[in-house]
């Protein structure tokens, strides 16, 4: 593999600032040497433009939709360009409704290259409010919904292909805040979901069997990274952290059964505040992480082709 970094520095979508910082302090925390260490081959490609955040107040039900739809326009460029030359595109929010335009991007792939698509959603939320339904107006709470075709228009067509995302594609773990209409839409999207109760009672290792079930060399593995998943008492940098997450060897073992499979073919990491982080512990804990992600193990493992 090839990787191609793409940072897309927009919060945009999210109730505070500061998740513009996130590619920056992904860098500064040193993600692309770290993945080199690794034998990859990485080319970062700096920082997408983008609009300002305007900070409006929510009207019919959202705000900053015309400044996270252009957002999401670059993304789904960037992504696309990766994966046509073959690369691993892994796209450095900003905040979680960039995934519109980053999912969209290897939906549209997957498409032309009749592979099937399996999306990871590592998150404490569901992110399938639409405006209709949001408390927040905040659209990184809408992504999976607009990916299924709903909510503003000009986000659910995105990819051209509506929706990006059929029944089954989408498996979400970690949730532990989920709002009560968005629950219903969870039902009716029929999302295959871990919550944090699962976690507890079954394992990660178990979890995570579930999730990764049935990759064959036909599926494109996603993975859509709000570090939200993880326990705020280890990564405090983020927006909307809620307590009772994933915690360290969770996290890691996760990252391990993911990298085991040699499926994985793209990536979002987003929501890194560096504002509300302390020290960069965040950023440096998903390079961390992230590493394990892509195939650091502490022994010799034959798993893995
Ligand atoms: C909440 C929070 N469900 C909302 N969502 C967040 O505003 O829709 N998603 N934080 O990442
Ligand atoms: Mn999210
Ligand atoms: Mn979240
Ligand atoms: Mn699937």
């Amino acid at each position: 593999t090839a990787i191609t970094l793409i940072g897309a520095p927009s919060d945009a979508g999210a109730a505070r600032l500061g998740a513009a910082m996130g590619p920056d302090a992904l860098r500064v925390a040193g993600l692309g040497p770290a993945l080199a260490r690794l034998g990859i081959e990485v080319k970062d490609l700096g920082n997408l433009a983008g609009p300002p955040n305007p900070q409006a107040v929510p009207t019919h039900g959202l705000r900053h939709l015309d400044e996270c739809v252009t957002w999401n326009r670059a993304v789904f460029q960037a992504v696309s360009d990766a994966l046509d030359d073959a690369r691993l595109p892994i796209m450095l929010g900003g905040d979680h409704q960039l995934a519109v335009g980053s999912i969209g991007a290897v939906a549209h792939h997957c498409h032309a290259q009749g592979k099937r698509l399996h999306v990871l959603w590592l998150d404490a939320h569901s992110d399938c409010n639409t405006p209709e339904l949001s408390p927040s107006g905040n659209l990184h709470g809408m992504p999976v919904a607009a990916l299924y075709g709903l909510g503003p228009a000009p986000l659910a067509t995105l990819s051209g292909e509506t929706p990006a995302l059929r029944p089954g594609d989408i498996c979400q773990i970690g949730l532990r805040s989920v709002d009560d209409d968005e629950k219903r839409m969870i039902q009716k999207l029929g999302l295959e979901v871990y919550d944090m109760r699962a976690i507890d009672e079954l394992g990660m290792r178990e979890i995570m069997q579930r999730a990764l079930r049935g990759l064959d060399d036909g599926v494109h593995l996603h993975v859509s990274f709000d570090v939200d998943f993880l326990d705020p008492e280890i990564a405090p940098g983020t927006g909307t952290a809620v307590r009772g997450g994933v915690n360290y060897r969770e996290a890691q073992l996760c990252m391990e059964m993911i990298a085991d499979t040699g499926r994985m073919a793209s990536l979002d990491i987003v929501e890194v505040n560096p504002a509300l982080d302390l020290r960069n512990q965040t950023a440096e804990l998903v390079v961390d992480l992230v590493q394990s992600l892509f195939g650091k193990s502490t022994l010799a493992r034959d798993l893995r082709r």
